[in-house]
């Protein structure tokens, strides 16, 4: 019997689409658009020339609620090799962004600790991102899990490199429990170039945040039939609808 490999793909419907959407449905999505921003300050608009230690060595002003992060021996001075200012002439939103302008390689961050997250519950985090001329591992951000110390890693998005125009970067994530802090770290990953961040929002969100198969490769005989079994975050998610394809119908 000949024997065929099989892909498996899984699609996920995050989005609920017109005519389709009940009344109580079309009012879940109005409330999650009004969701609350969990950042402070996520849109660099809002400075202070009251710096912390943290800052020391940057030119004031900074923006307020976030840390900065430049490990010894990648920028600190007196061997500085990025400048991190708050950028009055190019922005996503409103009049300010935050720029890394790392003139030789870096590693360097802005973080920011939200504690009003909840364990169990879910939120989207959305980033804007602009890139030019990055070279290294590229332009990200990552997030962390801590309760009194860190409990482990969130998601993380893509990294850019090269020259970017504004680009919107977002992760899901369901917050694991025992979680009282999640980090937000915008990020330049060991790299030259310049990278801009503004209009950073974290929301609570309704949908599914992940997904994992029991199993992702196997071969099976032709006719035979084989159980995938999936496994959803949160558990306890509203709409849990699965949409399955194939690759190869035969
Ligand atoms: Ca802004």
């Amino acid at each position: 019997m000949r024997k065929v490999s099989m892909l498996v793909a899984v699609c996920l419907i995050f989005s609920l689409v017109g005519s389709y959407i009940p009344f109580y449905e079309n009012a879940i999505l109005k409330a999650e658009a009004a969701a609350v921003n969990q950042m402070t300050n996520g849109s660099f608009e809002q400075s202070t020339t009251t710096t912390d230690a943290a800052w020391s060595g940057v030119a004031s002003p900074v923006p307020v609620g976030w840390g900065l992060w430049i490990p010894t021996g990648s920028g600190k001075a007196p061997n500085k090799t990025v400048n991190v200012m708050l950028d009055r002439a190019t922005y996503h939103e409103g009049s300010k962004s935050i720029l890394f302008d790392a003139f030789a390689t870096s590693r360097v961050s802005v973080n920011q600790s939200v504690t009003t997250v909840t364990a169990g519950k879910s939120y989207r985090l959305k980033v804007w991102v602009k890139t030019e001329n990055v070279t290294g591992i590229g332009a990200y951000f990552r997030t962390q899990y801590y309760n009194t110390s860190k409990v482990g890693d969130g998601p993380a998005s893509a990294k850019l490199l090269g020259t970017k125009d504004w680009t919107l970067q977002q992760v899901f994530m369901t917050i694991p429990a025992g979680v009282t802090k999640l980090v937000i770290e915008p990020f330049l990953e060991t790299g030259k170039g310049k990278v801009w961040f503004d209009d950073i929002s974290l929301e609570e969100y309704n949908g599914i945040t992940g997904i994992v198969l029991d199993q992702t490769a196997f071969s099976m005989a032709k006719n035979a039939s084989v159980s995938i079994t999936p496994t959803l975050t949160p558990a306890n998610a509203a709409d849990q609808t699965v949409v399955w394809s194939s690759s190869d119908g035969q």
